[in-house]
């Protein structure tokens, strides 16, 4: 390495420039076993990302001692999902070494950016429930809080996303194809997970609640951990994920000696299985079995980790809840409640009504969602096959809990049909909501309008029953990932106004911007920094789809899953409808936009896969249209991820959060929109309640039906009414069924027209009015540049509540009541 150039002595907590590049050479030179004139791109990645990790291995071993000598209440976090983003940007920042990286790479001819094309996103979610579980982790370790995620270390993460023929096509993502300089493993950890087989009484038990399981099958769980590192604090916290492995016995030598190769690892395929894919597809019977498998596995493995550490402190059981509280992600881990009952009863002894108390004073559940399809329910068949005790056990929390119903409310056995944790009809399944409220100390929805509902619909019974155990903790997002990583323009401009980077860590000081909305030099470079945001997602744009489009166009993006309650196709219509204006009247003097969709449909979701196929093909007639694509352009852009989400979101004006009201329990990609100066369009609905109330009416887009007016409509709504009455709508929908976007085919996309014209599930059809009103007092108001500028700033200033920071506060409190600990500086 040459060394011309005089560089500043800087010493931070990285070291000095000087060491890391020591160390970058010598990891390069004995981790990788190459040199700088032979190095490949993935050697230069993984050289720099294990020289970052490395700066980070020395706060975690503080960060362990300290929480080994206070012997604190931990929160550990079990959760199927987890979507952490890109690494290597985030410990650069994180561990003060960004600064050393840029002139080092210039130095040796490459630059950051080729590198990071190397960092591969952990895809191990779907959406907003594993993208909350990250931020929540993030402030967790942030706020110094002893906490260790769980979750499984999926072979294949999330499907990658690609078009053919404007269809969704799923391929899959191999994310540690490189290797994950990430990930340290821990195979001393490993622990042993059964399945299937049977149960018997327990010799020296009377009350014939104890007994003996023997499993049919047993798998290994090897753990590797990643590091997730506070920010401005030297705690380092990590996130424990398993992968299944066959036990060493599963190789059948014998046969394979015999030739007989497929067979002589079919076992071992069996295990592996469990922690190949992200949520099986569900729609066979095997499939639902190995999600049930995927599920245990997660509790099973995670459980005994917890009951080591535990006792690496402490002895007796007394003292489990006052040091272990352990948070459910939704129902997906609740078979935890009934695994640590087993642990406690059958294994470690205890009577049941002992093991009940502890059980049900450690475990906390957050529920996601309204949707009656989304509470998953598991058939009692299935369980007991593949888990005969844990339905057992499912049994007998089932019949002490009615008792304690038939107390409360003698007589009333429909109050005990609708809480049991046992659905009778039309088959026997198990609620596990039920489960995870039956067993829990707190429950909470995730903003207030969800939690109000969740209280007075969908767990209604039980709200009754203990109104002491609900609880409202409003979600919010990591600024340090979602403005400051995703956005440095916008952040330096922030931390120059505000004097310094205290706003990272104490988001509500944003509110401090509010009186810089009335200073046009300020607004000016607010639009500046706007703009380039813009430039960088245009060429991003360009490089993905081939669709050019004019960065000072309005920038209206809708990014999120594909599902119906969301409404993509709202939008698709109040899209349909400029074109069909524009056509009609060419001179029309319209606000350019340029409207972006992102996201994903579940590959079994055939009416969302075939909505992503009508976007792309409206998408295809609008942008070649000469007269139509002047003013106006559509992109769906391929593969939305955390990666994708941090260039699009510092680039939006508009923010589309337009669900059905009532039915988007929180949404959090709204609250990263509005941190980003992006306006929201959207309805009543989750936290875009909180969201309006901070913001002020005046400076957020509001239309349609509120969650009451909408279950009412619901009751006697025909859709057809709406069709035939408005004249936009109808040229909006007959496009649709005329084939003009499917080259003249009409029946590609009947089906869609049949889901408006027949059921219309989320009411698009009633609100459309309204929204394509409102979309028009938006044009008007983006005319303006300071009445915009203005409302983006006060959008950015007022919505520091969304910190993640704030939500795990909230948990603190309200739910966990768990103290930081302070960790030795570097
Ligand atoms: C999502 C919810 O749909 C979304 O509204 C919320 O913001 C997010 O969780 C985080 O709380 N699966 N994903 C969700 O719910 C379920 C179930």
């Amino acid at each position: 390495m040459t060394d011309a150039r005089p560089r500043p002595k800087m010493r931070t907590v990285g070291g000095t420039l000087e060491a890391f590049e020591q160390d970058l050479i010598s990891n390069l030179y004995y981790q990788r076993g190459t040199t700088l004139e032979s190095a490949s791109g993935p050697d230069g990645y993984h050289t720099l990302a294990v020289t970052v990790r490395d700066r980070l291995v020395g706060r975690y071993a503080r960060t362990a001692a300290a929480h080994y000598q206070a012997n604190p209440r931990f929160v550990y976090y079990l959760s199927a999902e987890y979507l952490l983003g890109r690494q290597l940007r985030q410990n650069l920042l994180y561990t003060g070494t960004e600064q050393f990286v840029r002139p080092i790479a210039e130095d040796l001819g490459v630059s950051l950016e080729e590198l990071e094309a190397y960092d591969v996103e952990p895809g191990l979610g779907n959406g907003g429930l594993g993208r909350l579980a990250a931020c929540l982790l993030d402030s967790m370790a942030t706020l110094d809080i002893p906490a260790v995620g769980y979750g499984i270390r999926y072979e294949f993460g999330i499907f990658k996303q690609a078009f053919r023929d404007g269809a969704q096509v799923e391929r899959p993502d191999d994310w540690t194809f490189y290797g994950n300089p990430w990930e340290f493993p821990a195979p001393d950890d490993r622990q042993v997970v059964g399945f299937y087989g049977s149960t018997a009484p327990a010799l020296d038990d009377p009350s014939g609640l104890r007994r003996q399981w023997t499993p049919a099958e047993t798998v290994r769980g090897e753990p590797s951990h990643m590091l997730v590192p506070g920010y401005g604090t030297p705690t380092v916290n990590i996130i424990r994920l398993w992968q299944a492995r066959a036990s060493r016995e599963s190789f059948d030598l014998s046969r394979f000696g015999a030739g007989q190769y497929k067979e002589a690892v079919e076992d071992i395929v069996q295990a592996e299985n469990i922690s190949k894919v992200l949520y099986p597809d569900d729609s066979t019977e095997q499939g639902r079995e190995l999600r049930l498998k995927q599920q245990y596995f997660l509790v099973a493995c995670s459980l005994r980790d917890i009951i080591r550490r535990y006792r690496l402190r402490n002895t007796g059981w007394d003292a489990f809840p006052a040091k272990v509280v352990i948070q459910l992600n939704d129902t997906h881990p609740v078979m935890a409640i009934t695994e640590l009952m087993r642990l406690l009863v059958d294994e470690y002894r205890l009577d049941w009504d002992l093991a009940w108390s502890i059980t049900r004073r450690t475990f906390n559940y957050t529920c996601h969602t309204l949707l009656p399809e989304a509470l998953e329910t598991w058939s009692v068949e299935l369980l007991e096959r593949l888990l005969p005790r844990h339905m057992e056990i499912i049994y007998s929390i089932n019949h002490f809990f009615l008792q304690e119903v038939a107390a409360t409310y003698p007589g009333d056995l429909d109050k005990m049909r609708r809480l049991s944790i046992i659905q009778e009809y039309p088959e026997k399944r198990v609620r596990m909501a039920h489960l995870a409220v039956v067993g829990s100390t707190a429950v909470n929805g995730v903003a207030e309008l969800h939690t109000r509902l969740l209280a007075e619909t969908t767990l209604r019974d039980f709200a009754e029953l203990w109104p002491q155990k609900f609880h409202n903790v409003t979600n919010g997002v990591t600024p340090r990932r979602f403005v400051r990583l995703a956005n440095p323009r916008l952040s330096e401009l922030i931390t120059e106004r505000l004097g310094d980077e205290g706003w990272l860590t104490d988001l509500e000081r944003l509110d401090r911007l509010a009186g810089a909305a009335d200073d046009p030099a300020f607004l000016e470079r607010w639009r500046e920094v706007k703009r380039l945001n813009k430039v960088d997602l245009t060429h991003q744009v360009e490089r993905s789809t081939g669709v050019v489009v004019d960065p000072d166009a309005l920038c209206d993006v809708m990014i999120k899953r594909f599902h119906e309650y969301k409404r993509q196709h709202l939008k698709l219509l109040h899209v349909i409808t400029l074109f069909n204006r524009l056509r009609e009247m060419p001179e029309m003097d319209m606000v350019p936009r340029t409207v972006l969709f992102g996201g994903k449909a579940a590959p079994g979701y055939h009416a969302m896969k075939l909505l992503i196929r009508l976007v792309n093909a409206v998408a295809e007639t609008v942008n070649t249209d000469p007269v139509v694509s002047r003013h106006l352009k559509v992109v769906l852009l391929p593969d939305y991820n955390v990666s994708r989400a941090q260039v699009i979101i510092p680039a939006a004006d508009l923010s589309e959060q337009i669900s059905l009201a009532g039915k988007e329990a929180s949404g959090t990609g709204n609250m990263k929109l509005a941190l980003n100066g992006a306006v929201t369009i959207g309805t009543l609905d989750g936290a875009n309640i909180e969201i309006r109330d901070r913001v002020g009416a005046e400076n957020f887009f509001l239309f349609g039906l509120d969650a009451q007016q909408a279950v009412d409509l619901r009751r006697h709504y025909e859709p057809r009414a709406y069709y035939e009455r408005d004249p936009e709508l109808r040229a909006a929908v007959d496009a649709i069924a005329s084939g003009v976007f499917a080259k003249g085919d009409r029946s590609l996309f009947a089906p869609v027209v049949d889901a408006m014209l027949g059921r219309d599930e989320y009411l698009a059809l009633a609100d459309y009015r309204a929204y394509v009103e409102c979309q028009d007092a938006v044009a008007t108001a983006w005319r303006d540049r300071d009445r915009w500028t203005r409302m983006s700033v006060l959008n950015a200033a007022r919505t520091g509540f969304f910190s993640s920071d704030r939500t795990v506060r909230e948990y603190c409190d309200k739910i966990w009541r768990v103290d930081p600990v302070r960790v030795e500086p570097d």
